[in-house]
Order: structure tokens, then C-alpha cells, then sequence
């Protein structure tokens, strides 16, 4: 149903809620990007959070980069803040007392490390220092009620961000339930996630926002405190209301849930 989508037009008449920027581990001024395609510079690996490995930036949107960690393949691209703590300039690791590690995956024979590691420095254009923004602080507490919306990345297609609802939230966590998509999207997270994004924040950094999908709204689906693992139908849906595709089946919200491949489109 939705052509284009602008959130003023989207909530206009509904009861419209969008989560506080007190609310987000979020510049209130979202950083610029001065970084370059294909420069180098250190990230912890998220297969691996203990190992700092050299990443090259393989992809930008917004403040958003994409990375891809040398000698990995290209199946675990990742996308980071440009004011993430997980992302270092070269040489951040060494002077810290750390030494850079292979990624989960290494293509090459561990042994070949040390000589693939100069070889990748070696001429590389390198991400200046300056590009590397402060990390917000996090909020003192989750700030978050059920109904807020906001913008969020979606984890199985996370080059997307997409407007979103707080479906349940329980102790430091919220569940992200993604506007008109069945819920095999949804997930859990911490409030201080760097994952989710106040209301306008795609539009005014230049990233692009997904548009809603045609589920129906998911305003109505506040969810108490239902495990990440029993994500169920809105308790609005009726037989009727999903007559046009068939109901989720506890089984589809299984299936998938630790592919690390795109879920794409
Ligand atoms: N077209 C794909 C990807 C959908 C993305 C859903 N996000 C936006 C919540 C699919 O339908 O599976």
C-alpha cells in the first residue's frame, strides 16, 4: 500500500508515538561520514569479539560502513557506526598491547598470518584518525514503552532500516517488531543496542529507509513479555485478516533465525 513513505504521513491519525532521543545510544547529531570506500582500519570480529582484525570498508550508506574483515570471505560482510567503539584506526591494537588476529575463517594456513598481515597493509589507503567519531554515551535505563516506534536495522538484511515498533520490553531489553512484516523479522535486543535509531534518523543522515511492509500495522501488537524464541501471531490477527498469505508457523520463525547469509528480497 505504501508508494513512498514519510513518518509524518504514516502517523498521522494514529496515536503517534516515536521513542525519545533520550531514549537511543545515539548522537543527537547523527556523525557525518568522512570515511572512503576500500581504506582500511582495525575491527573487533563479530564472529570472534576477543580478536581486533585489519577490515577494509567495502560499502557506505548514511554514517554506516560497510566492512569486510581481510583474508575472510565475502558471505560476512558487517555494517558499523562511524562512531563505534568496535572500530579502531591501524595501529589502535598494537599501541594498546593487543596484536591483530586472523578473522574466524582465515582462508589461508594460520601460519601464513604474519606475511598475509604485511602484505595487507602494504600500500593500503588507511582511514584517518579523524574520521573516527566519539561513541554516545548510554542512557542511564531503558526509556523505552511498548507502542513506541522507531527506525531499526533488520538483522537478516542489515544494509535495511526500517520503521519499527516496541512490541514488549523486559528489564534492560526490548523487542523490535518491524512495521507490516510477519514477525520472523522481529527480535530482541538491549535498550543501549546501537542497532535502532529514533524516528527520522534515515532521513536526516541520508540513509535509505525501507518502506513498511502490507502485513497490516503492528501497532496493536504490544506483546508482554513472550520469550525472543515464541515470537506469535498479533493478537488482533484473525484467520481472515492473513486469508491472502498463510499464517507464520512456529516452524518458519525457527527456520532461518542463525543464517548468515542476507535474507534478501
Ligand atoms: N523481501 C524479503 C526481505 C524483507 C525485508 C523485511 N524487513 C524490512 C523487515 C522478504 O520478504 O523476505
Amino acid at each position: 500500500p505504501f508508494v513512498s513513505f514519510t513518518w509524518d504521513e504514516y502517523l498521522k491519525g494514529k496515536d503517534a508515538n516515536p521513542a525519545p532521543q533520550a531514549c537511543f545510544k545515539q548522537a543527537p547529531v547523527p556523525p557525518p561520514n568522512d570515511f572512503t570506500l576500500h581504506s582500511k582500519l582495525e575491527a573487533l570480529d563479530p564472529r570472534n569479539i576477543t580478536s581486533t582484525c585489519i577490515a577494509t570498508i567495502v560499502g557506505l550508506q548514511g554514517p554506516r560502513l560497510r566492512l569486510r574483515l581481510d583474508g575472510s570471505d565475502n558471505k560476512n560482510d558487517f555494517w558499523r557506526l562511524v562512531d563505534s567503539g568496535d572500530i579502531k584506526p591501524i595501529g589502535w591494537c598494537e599501541e594498546n598491547g593487543g596484536m591483530l588476529q586472523p578473522p574466524l575463517g582465515f582462508r589461508m594456513n594460520a601460519s601464513s598470518w604474519p606475511m598475509f598481515l604485511l602484505r595487507t597493509l602494504n600500500n593500503a589507503k588507511i582511514a584517518p584518525e579523524l574520521a573516527f567519531k566519539k561513541e554516545p554515551p548510554t542512557p542511564p535505563e531503558n526509556l523505552f514503552k511498548v507502542g513506541m516506534k522507531l527506525e531499526a536495522i533488520d538483522r537478516k538484511n542489515p544494509h535495511l532500516i526500517c520503521p519499527a515498533t516496541i512490541g514488549g520490553i523486559r528489564d534492560n531489553m526490548i523487542f523490535i517488531s518491524f512495521d507490516g512484516w510477519r514477525g520472523v523479522f522481529d527480535y530482541w535486543c538491549e535498550f543501549d543496542s546501537r542497532d535502532i535509531f529514533p524516528v527520522g534518523w534515515a532521513a536526516s543522515t541520508g540513509h535509505y529507509l525501507q518502506l513498511p511492509g502490507n502485513k497490516g500495522t503492528s501497532s496493536t501488537r504490544g506483546r508482554k513479555s513472550s520469550a525472543a524464541s515464541t515470537v506469535s501471531q498479533p493478537p488482533g490477527a484473525t484467520p481472515s485478516a492473513s486469508a491472502s498469505s498463510p499464517p507464520v508457523s512456529p516452524m518458519t520463525v525457527e527456520s532461518g533465525d542463525q543464517s548468515p547469509a542476507y535474507d534478501n528480497e
